[in-house]
Formats: C-alpha cells, sequence, structure tokens
C-alpha cells in the first residue's frame, strides 16, 4: 500500500465529488483531502464531476463556490500541478474557472506518462455506449453552438433548466438496468486500441471503483474506476512503485 507520507513522488486521482452547498460535509472533507494528501503530491488530476452541476463561469461568486476556488489556488501555489477534467456534469467550467483556480483543463480522452507508464484518463461517460438516450443528450449539449446559446440565457434560467434535466435524469435512471449505465466493454477496448494500448487507464463516471485486469493483443491494461464522494472520499494514489486506491477516514 502506497503511503502519501512516501518520500518519492507521488500523483493523486480523484472524480465524481459532486460538491454542493446542500453538502457541506463533502466539501470539508475535500479541502482536508487537499492540505492534508494532495499537498505533497506532484500533481492531482481531477477526472470529472468536482461539482454536482455547474452553470457557466459567471456562477464563481456563489460562496460555496468561493470556498472550493480559494481551496484549489491554495493548493496549486504550494507547485502542485492540479489537472481538471470535465465531467457530465461540471463541462460548462470554462477558460475563467481555470485561471482563477489556477488549474489545468485536460481534453478527454488525455493521455499521460504516469512514472514511466503510458496511462489514459476519461471521466468515463463517453464509454456508456449502451445508454443510447444519454448519449443523444450529450452530444446536444456537447457542441458549441448549443453551449453559447445556453451560456447567453441568464444564470437564473439556466439553472431552472439545469434543475429540470436533473429531475428527468434521476426519473430516466431508475429505469436503467445497471449494464445499460456502465461502460461498454467493446467502446473501453476500442479506445485503448485508438490510444495504442497504455499500460493503465483510469476514469470515473460509474461509481464503481474497481481494478480490472485487461489483456488486449496479449498486453495486460489495469482499468482502474475511481469512486464518487457521496459516502466517502476515495482516490486512487500512483508512484514508481505502482497504483492503489485508498478510502479517506
Ligand atoms: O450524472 P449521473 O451519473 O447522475 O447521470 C448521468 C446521466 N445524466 C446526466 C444529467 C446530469 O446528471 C444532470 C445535468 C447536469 C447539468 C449540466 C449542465 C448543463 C446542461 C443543461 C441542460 C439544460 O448527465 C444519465 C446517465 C447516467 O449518467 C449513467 O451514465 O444515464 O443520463 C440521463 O439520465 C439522461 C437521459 O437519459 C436523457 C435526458 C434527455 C433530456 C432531453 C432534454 C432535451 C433538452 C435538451 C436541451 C439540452
Ligand atoms: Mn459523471
Amino acid at each position: 500500500m502506497l503511503k502519501p507520507a512516501d518520500k518519492s513522488g507521488y500523483s493523486l486521482f480523484i472524480s465524481d465529488l459532486h460538491l454542493c452547498a446542500s453538502r457541506p460535509e463533502i466539501t470539508s472533507s475535500f479541502i482536508d483531502f487537499l492540505q492534508s494528501t494532495a499537498v505533497n503530491a506532484e500533481a492531482l488530476y481531477i477526472l470529472g464531476d468536482l461539482f454536482e452541476y455547474w452553470a457557466g463561469d459567471d456562477d464563481m461568486e456563489d460562496v460555496h463556490h468561493q470556498t472550493v476556488i480559494i481551496a484549489l489556488k491554495k493548493l496549486a501555489n504550494t507547485d502542485v500541478n492540479i489537472y481538471f477534467m470535465h465531467g457530465n456534469r461540471d463541462f460548462l467550467i470554462g477558460a475563467d474557472f481555470c485561471n482563477v483556480s489556477n488549474i489545468t483543463l485536460l481534453q478527454d480522452p488525455t493521455l499521460i506518462d504516469l512514472y514511466g507508464n503510458k496511462t489514459l484518463l476519461s471521466h468515463g461517460d463517453a464509454l456508456c455506449t449502451d445508454d443510447i438516450d444519454y448519449q443523444d443528450f450529450r452530444r446536444q449539449v456537447r457542441q458549441s453552438k448549443w453551449q453559447s446559446d445556453f451560456l447567453s440565457q441568464p444564470l437564473r434560467d439556466r439553472k431552472t433548466q439545469i434543475e429540470a434535466i436533473r429531475m428527468r435524469s434521476e426519473q430516466e435512471k431508475s429505469g436503467k438496468s445497471t449494464e445499460i449505465m456502465d461502460v461498454n466493454p467493446q467502446a473501453v477496448e476500442a479506445l485503448l486500441l485508438e490510444y495504442g494500448l497504455p499500460a493503465i487507464f483510469i476514469h470515473g463516471h460509474t461509481h464503481r471503483p474497481h481494478q480490472h485486469q485487461l489483456k488486449i493483443k496479449n498486453l495486460e491494461i489495469t482499468r482502474w474506476v475511481l469512486g464518487d464522494w457521496y459516502e466517502q472520499g476515495s482516490y486512487l494514489i500512483c508512484n514508481h512503485a505502482g497504483c492503489s486506491s485508498s478510502w479517506l477516514s
């Protein structure tokens, strides 16, 4: 088991925190994690759904959002590289949020060199290809024209529409099977082939934390699925010796 106290460098991976003002204990837990564990890391990768939802960068004055921004900025100022990838709930996070928080936006997916291992990072929602209704919705809202039209509306109107989509999503999810809402194995394999069969693949979204071992073209690939922070925070820690997952106490 890797420990944050190890002197050698390490990198951390988290996703699906779903931070919001109505769950202040999760935000406190995230800030504790930044100050106690991430502060000694070389890099922190936030692989999407940091927030329950993000309506646009003009919502940064919100007190809860300010708390998160200040904590990220404080960590970034200690020379920890913070990387953020959009999730399906906070894909409207833009350059203003990233600049103010001092974090770097990554495209989904992104390949990195993780202590000598080619590693692919993704949020994971694009791989849930059996969820046809979601993928239609995703295609629509990821278009830049749709996003600029949406962002041109008043913040209050955007939040009203987001609340309606959230309710509809919860209703529809209750009628979808767990298989439909998981990643599609063929989509995973196709992505890994497209990115040159990396040794490690890390993603979130499904809220089913697990270490999967795959073998494609005789190459061993480890697929790490990150957990959500609803009940208990968790993270993946990697160094030269490998990766391991940990729960926050
Ligand atoms: O997030 P999670 O894991 O609970 O569920 C996702 C999919 N749902 C979503 C919706 C988000 O949870 C809530 C909205 C976030 C705010 C985004 C901000 C900007 C958008 C503003 C839009 C007005 O992503 C869920 C998946 C699940 O993951 C598992 O993969 O199943 O997908 C759904 O439930 C979506 C429904 O199946 C389809 C909804 C169709 C709505 C069509 C409305 C048409 C209006 C289009 C205008 C955008
Ligand atoms: Mn998600």
